[in-house]
């Protein structure tokens, strides 16, 4: 069955060993998931990439070695799983090919009102802004520092609070935003990535592993424009429609994420909390701040410890935006308001 398979799709197996390999019943097409499938191939040795293309019963890994893809096969071919989520059982089956088929990637577009930035600030003053947060100080110094079930985090302006995932807009923090920020919004004014001075400033750390739950920021609590700056190492961060579109981002290293509009108001964001963000091959050499897919080319990045800093306008008025669905402003108008953040962030 799987050489039909290979002949109609038009894959090359060959009868040598060589660091790839085809594996038929495990595509995205069938209900393999991503995940599984990297469990289940890296017991046998490092992988340099994972190929899924979408819609298909099989996906490509290519192995480091051909030692490590030779294990593989034959600890593999023939091997009954159980499908996670559906426990359906199916049958592995391996060829070995010559190259990796990456002629079925497709980008997908970014969310409406998202845009990505890179290198908006030098490697200098990415040290500079790493260098100001003061984590060791205490848990009830002024500027609200706490540690999450799933990161450490540190408000400034006006404390973000998780338990109504809003702010007291009339109890602003002593000291608002730390000096260090100022020339960098000052720039993000003057290029016209925000409209508005934010007053508000959340610093997140991540270490890998670790993660932020989907949520939209209320809208209540800021105004229309969230900019978020990446620093001391990359990221994935994953937005996700309320039709069920998700669109995973790779986020570089000194690169500002501005959302506004849909990306905003309606999609939710978050990190998964994981130890390696799944990207494309390509932007290992070259990391270009837009997207990664569920296609082809897909290869493994480590997670290092990131800190960002989100910055945000705290809204005087209620949020008159046009996804009514998804806004506490105008809930009463209508039904279903996600929560903004789970309520088990806390530890
Ligand atoms: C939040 O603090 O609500 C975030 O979404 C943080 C995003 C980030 O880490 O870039």
């Amino acid at each position: 069955a799987q050489h039909t398979l290979m002949r109609h799709e038009g894959i090359k197996c060959i009868s040598h060993a060589t660091q790839s390999l085809v594996i038929a019943n495990a595509g995205l097409g069938n209900g393999m998931s991503r995940q599984q499938l990297l469990r289940i191939l890296e017991e046998y040795g490092a992988m340099e990439t994972l190929s899924m293309p979408p819609n298909k019963p099989y996906s490509f890994v290519k192995y480091k070695t051909t030692e490590e893809a030779k294990k593989a096969f034959n600890a593999l071919n023939g091997k009954e799983v159980t499908l996670e989520g559906c426990s359906q059982n199916i049958v592995l089956y391996i060829n070995f090919v010559e190259k990796v088929s990456l002629q079925n990637a497709v980008p997908t577009s970014l969310p409406p009102g998202l845009m990505v930035v890179e290198k908006i600030i030098s490697p200098e003053e990415e040290r500079r802004m790493l260098e100001s947060i003061d984590w060791k100080g205490d848990e009830d110094t002024q500027n609200a520092q706490k540690t999450l079930k799933h990161r450490r985090v540190k408000h400034f302006g006006y404390e973000f609070r998780y338990d109504n995932n809003n702010v007291d807009k009339d109890k602003p923090l002593p000291g608002g935003l730390p000096e260090i920020c100022k020339p960098f919004l000052e720039k993000c004014l003057k290029q016209g990535y925000i409209k508005h001075k934010p007053d508000q400033l959340t610093v997140n750390q991540y270490e890998p592993g670790q993660g932020i739950p989907p949520h939209t920021d209320t809208h209540s609590a800021f105004e229309d424009e969230i900019i978020s700056l990446s620093l001391g190492a990359e990221i994935v961060m994953d937005f996700k429609h309320p039709d069920g579109h998700t669109v995973a981002i790779m986020l570089p290293r000194c690169s500002l994420l501005v959302m506004t509009g849909e990306s905003r108001y309606l999609w939710t964001h978050g990190i998964t909390p994981r130890k390696y963000d799944v990207i494309q091959a390509s932007e290992l050499g070259h990391k270009v701040g837009t997207i990664t897919t569920d296609v082809g080319d897909l290869t493994l990045n480590r997670r290092e410890t990131r800190t960002s800093f989100t910055f945000r306008k705290v809204r005087r008025s209620p949020c008159n935006c046009i996804y009514p669905s998804v806004c506490d402003s105008q809930k009463g108008q209508q039904t279903a308001v996600q929560p903004s953040f789970p309520q088990n962030e806390m530890e």
